[in-house]
């Protein structure tokens, strides 16, 4: 009977794994909450940051938009451009920054009709805290 139910340890150190090893929206291992599914629009200029994930990942403004990051976590974020650790494909992107938990940043004026990717640079080995910014 004991065995049905879930261990956590080893439980813990498998959604680690999986997170790393396939970059899907994993469940976390220390919330007994199942993890938070991210319904929004793929069609808006905010993207929330909560429990160490960015919703919506991927989404797609017009030229000209401003995206806003906005810090619903408990924990710092620094969003910036892709690649990292340069920076460099859409710097418009590094003025949103460094967010404190409650804050929220914009970037500047994408202008440029591309794909930008972006992370959190403090938290780079996290896919869930990446994701796309499409300007068209
Ligand atoms: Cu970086």
């Amino acid at each position: 009977m004991a065995a049905a139910r879930l261990a956590g340890g080893p439980g813990v150190v498998a959604s680690l794994l999986a997170a790393l090893a396939c970059g899907g929206t994993s469940s976390s291992g220390t919330s007994p909450s199942p993890s938070p599914t991210c319904t929004a629009s793929s069609n808006t200029t905010t993207i929330t940051i909560s429990n160490n994930a960015v919703c919506p990942q991927n989404i797609t403004v017009s030229r000209g938009a401003q995206v806003t990051f906005v810090n619903n976590d408990t924990r710092n974020h620094d969003m910036e451009s892709d690649p990292h650790p340069e920076h460099t494909d859409c710097p418009e992107i590094n003025q949103a920054g460094f967010i404190a938990p409650g804050q929220s940043r914009q970037t500047g004026n994408l202008v440029t009709a591309r794909r930008c990717g972006f992370h959190d640079h403090q938290n780079f080995e996290n896919t869930a805290l990446r994701g796309s910014i499409t300007i068209q």
